[in-house]
């Protein structure tokens, strides 16, 4: 996520860092880099120029305090411009009422389907009765899409099919969510190309005559400078109350995520990260600033781990471990755990600076892959006792999973790596109780 953004910033701050101290000399070279990088990143000129004036000004006012070196002090500047910029604290959204209604607006394949089923989702696992409403009347498929996620998700979605009335079907949605004992109500709506004056019409009579709770804009960050365009436009229409920024995964150069907030001063609420049901997070625009300025962002990767991990699963393999009884069952379970966390890439930019480490290399998604198909080829006795695995077995789980015995023998080997950390583990565990126990 925004890698070359966070490149170049680490680049410009770089120069600041041998410094003994910041001065007006030595500063403006960097903060002309940090102002090109914005702007290579797409954020707004007017933007761009007015965070690099405040950088300046504050960094230069700044008295100089002996323990804090200037790149770190430097560092820390920007970092509360980008926090403050993005729109400082985290803003969330209303969903009082009986049902609460959340509408749901945006362009064409901004991803407003997919953040429509993604965001119930969130909300289900927060305890709540969801209903989703399928209001896009235009494209024949848009109904059997919002279905189909539904099920995945186990989230009722209300159609009809035959209805030609977007805001018909959206009140019968209505009294359907509170016959059915539903609390909040996800309307998901049609796109156009462009902004068009049906579609706003349209867009601006759903909201009069529902009254949501909250209406969510939904824009495709990879769209640059147009998704500040379009957000303003359509802001100026339908007075929404906050921002989703979708595909922020891909190459987005992240430009919409710091410039939208100033621009249209409505505050960015989520921000889609993947096309998976997982692939959502609130956004909070300090730990964004961290994650842009490299610093990584532990605490959503820490809750996002304690979302995908199932607590029941977390504590058995706790308890496997500690009688040092892992095996390939355990490791699989482990992998398939993996894969609910997202891309392996964006967890690393998460880690407090592995994401530079990692700048420059491709992380291989796929890494996983032949590990999980050598698993699979092995059988049930296999996986529980490995130490059987002679070499005839391991040339057949070669030949099952497509791999070679070599790296059969390194999986085995990473069992055994596993097998002895948990041992050290263990050891320093019972140490520490025995020391509690003196106490
Ligand atoms: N990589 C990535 N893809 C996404 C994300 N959100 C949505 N998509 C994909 O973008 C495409 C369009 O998404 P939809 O949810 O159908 O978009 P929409 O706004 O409902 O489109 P219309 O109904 O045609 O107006 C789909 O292929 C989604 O899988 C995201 O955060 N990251
Ligand atoms: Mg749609």
């Amino acid at each position: 996520m925004l890698e070359n953004l966070t490149q170049k910033l680490d680049g410009a701050i770089k120069n600041l860092k041998g410094q003994g101290r910041i001065s007006e000399i030595n500063i403006a070279t960097t903060i002309k880099e940090i102002r090109r990088a914005l702007l290579d990143a797409d954020v707004n000129y007017k933007v761009a120029k007015t965070i690099t004036d405040e950088i300046k000004e504050e960094a230069i006012g700044q008295k100089v305090i002996t323990s804090v070196k200037p790149g770190e002090l430097f560092v820390k500047i920007v970092s509360d411009k980008l926090t403050e910029l993005m729109g400082g604290e985290m803003k969330e959204i209303n969903t009082q009422g009986s049902p609460g209604i959340i509408l749901i607006s945006g362009l064409q394949g901004s991803g407003k389907t997919t953040f429509t089923a993604k965001l119930g989702n969130l909300l289900k696992k927060k305890g709540k009765q969801i209903l989703l409403a399928a209001c896009d009347i235009y494209r024949p498929a848009a109904i059997d899409q919002l279905k189909a996620l539904g099920e995945q998700i186990g989230i009722d979605v209300y159609a009809e099919p035959e209805n030609k009335n977007a805001l018909e079907i959206a009140q019968n949605a209505i009294k359907h969510a509170k016959s059915n004992g539903k609390s909040i109500l996800i309307v998901d709506t049609a796109g156009r190309l462009a902004v068009d004056e049906a579609m706003m019409k349209e867009i601006e009579g759903l909201k009069r005559e529902l009254n949501p709770s909250e209406t969510l804009f939904v824009v495709d960050s990879m769209t640059g400078q147009d998704a500040v365009n379009t957000a303003k436009t359509f802001n100026d229409r339908l007075d929404f109350d906050g921002v989703v920024l979708t595909k922020l995964d891909g190459d987005s150069r992240g430009g919409a995520a710091i410039s939208i907030k100033a621009v249209v001063d409505k505050p960015i609420k989520f921000i889609g990260t993947g096309e998976k049901m997982e692939n959502i997070d609130i956004f909070h625009p300090d730990r964004m600033a961290k994650r842009i300025l490299g610093m990584g962002d532990v605490i959503s990767l820490v809750e996002k781990a304690q979302q995908a991990f199932d607590e029941e699963e977390a504590k058995r393999l706790d308890k496997k471990l500690r009688k040092n009884q892992l095996d390939f069952n355990d490791l699989l379970s482990q992998i398939n755990q993996m894969k609910k966390l997202g891309s392996l890439k964006d967890i690393a930019g998460m880690i407090p600076g592995v994401g530079k480490m990692m700048k420059g290399k491709e992380i291989d998604d796929n890494a996983m892959v032949p590990m999980e198909a050598m698993i699979l080829s092995m059988t049930p006795t296999e996986r529980e006792k490995p130490e059987i695995i002679d070499s005839n077995r391991k040339k057949r789980i070669a030949q099952g999973s497509g791999t070679t015995i070599q790296q059969v023998n390194n999986l085995l080997k990473t069992r055994e790596g596993i097998k002895g950390m948990m041992k050290m583990v263990n050891k320093s565990q019972s140490k520490k109780t025995k020391n509690k126990k003196k106490r």
